[in-house]
């Protein structure tokens, strides 16, 4: 028996995160093109079972039972996000209405539910054709990427409550162009450099065409992890600034107009005259996804890379093996507002959320119990740092659903709802029911 919740503010955002690629299928419905994670997923090998995304979650076909789950759940906001190739098949040229149809239908259900409807730009689905032209590495992919956000904007604009223009950049520069993990499969190390900036580019130009379309409010959302450095030397705290300013300052840095941290982005040839400015246009949000703190110690002789990452020992972990530590994110949190003060936005924990082998019992219910313990942990944990004084408007729990999880493709079940892939029925797990009365709580009459 946990204490009951401490109250949140009134107004404060409950919400749940979703991505297109990994819960909407229909791959090849209403004219979408070919994206990066289509290509990498066919690609044999790439994908820890085998799996791709082509049918996922079935949600485009499925979007209203998920819509009436959340209504049922009582949140106030859903963060989906669109898929590039199904508003621009091939990454250029005119929108293709057909693939906005199903966002279009999408927004006006959640309205109807009571739900805000939260947008997410670009969740890592390049249009493979852009992929073609050099990707993020080509610096054309962030005019043509403000291109689809006009595009996007003019069809959903009067309607999408909170705009957010990119999923975690460092991510995709890291894991995709940086250690071929993730789509498109490159391995440039610290090569990939580029990839971070030209997003950023393209978040900056995206800014000013929403802003030019809507007024509804803007935001990015930025993967953090706090660093612990295991070990005193010099060298171990070197490591620990070089990897935090490579996770949590890389993108923030000069999104809150201080340019690249020193060690990183430096190449007169690449961030031209201008750049930083565009960069640092105003948002009105600051998306945190949080999972886990990062232990980090001084690398080997001979390493490719300045640090070395170590488990951190401490913790219960996940499914996929991360530690869960709610007082990472207070950590976290604080960390922003000292490092950034002033410059820095409100903020919304745009995602939050852990992996466990969920699986019905006999009688057909789902019991995890780890992720309520999850859950309300990092719920008090936002609570602290609403009493630090960090101001935080509200928190999406990833995910409304298992999911297609990128690498691992389905072995790893991050949903408050369970989905049998064979069936596609979805069976709210005890988390849900956890969670549908802590909104109830704070919002008195929320669940329909
Ligand atoms: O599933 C992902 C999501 O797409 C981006 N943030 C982290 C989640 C869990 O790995």
């Amino acid at each position: 028996m946990t204490a009951p919740m401490p109250e949140f503010p009134a107004g404060f955002r409950w919400g749940v995160s979703t991505s297109a690629y990994q819960i909407e299928g229909a791959t090849g419905a209403h004219g979408r093109g070919p994206s990066i994670w289509d290509t990498f997923a066919h690609s044999p090998g790439r994908i820890a079972d085998g799996s791709t995304g082509d049918v996922a979650c079935d949600h485009h076909h499925r979007h209203g039972e998920d819509v009436a789950l959340m209504a049922g759940l009582g949140v106030s906001a859903y963060r989906f996000s669109i898929a590039w190739p199904r508003v621009q098949p091939g990454g250029t040229g005119p929108a293709n209405p057909a693939g906005l149809d199903f966002y279009d239908r999408l927004v006006d259900d959640l309205l109807a539910a009571g739900i805000d409807p939260v947008a997410s730009l670009y969740h890592w689905d390049l249009p493979q054709p852009l992929e073609d032209a050099g990707g993020w590495l080509a610096r054309d992919t962030a005019a043509r990427f403000a291109e689809y956000a006009d595009l996007t904007a003019a069809r959903l604009g009067d309607r999408v409550r909170l705009w957010i223009t990119l999923n975690e950049p460092f991510i995709q520069m890291s894991l995709g162009y940086g250690m071929g993990v993730h789509a498109p499969g490159r391995m440039l190390l610290f090569d990939a450099f580029p990839v971070a900036h030209h997003q950023l580019l393209g978040h900056g130009l995206a800014v000013a065409a929403l802003r030019a379309r809507t007024t509804s409010p803007v935001a990015i959302a930025n993967n953090y992890s706090p660093v612990r450095v295991l070990g005193d030397t010099d060298a171990d705290r070197a490591a620990g600034a070089a990897y935090e300013a490579l996770h949590n300052r890389l993108c923030t840095d000069p999104l809150l107009g201080r340019g690249y941290p020193d060690g990183t982005v430096n190449d007169p040839a690449l961030v031209r005259a201008g750049d930083l400015d565009v960069i640092a246009a105003p948002i009105d949000v600051l998306g945190v996804n949080y999972y886990n703190p990062t232990g980090v110690r001084a690398a080997e002789e001979g390493s490719p890379l300045p640090f070395e990452l170590v488990p951190l020992d401490r913790y219960p972990r996940t499914a996929f093996d991360w530690p869960v530590a709610p007082d990472g994110l207070r950590e976290l949190l604080g960390w922003l507002r000292d490092t950034y003060g002033d410059a820095l936005p409100p903020i919304e924990i745009t995602e939050s959320g852990c992996a466990y082998d969920d699986v019905p019992d006999a009688d057909g219910r789902v019991p995890d119990p780890e992720r309520i313990a999850y859950l309300d942990g990092h719920l008090r944990a936002v609570r602290a740092a609403l009493d630090d004084g960090v101001d935080v408007r509200g928190y999406f729990v990833w995910s409304l659903l298992d999911n297609w999880e990128w690498a691992e493709g389905f072995t790893k079940r991050f949903g408050l709802v369970h989905v049998d892939y064979a069936t596609q029925a979805r069976t709210p797990k005890s988390s849900y029911t956890w969670l549908r009365d802590v909104i109830a709580a704070a919002r008195p009459g929320s669940a329909r």
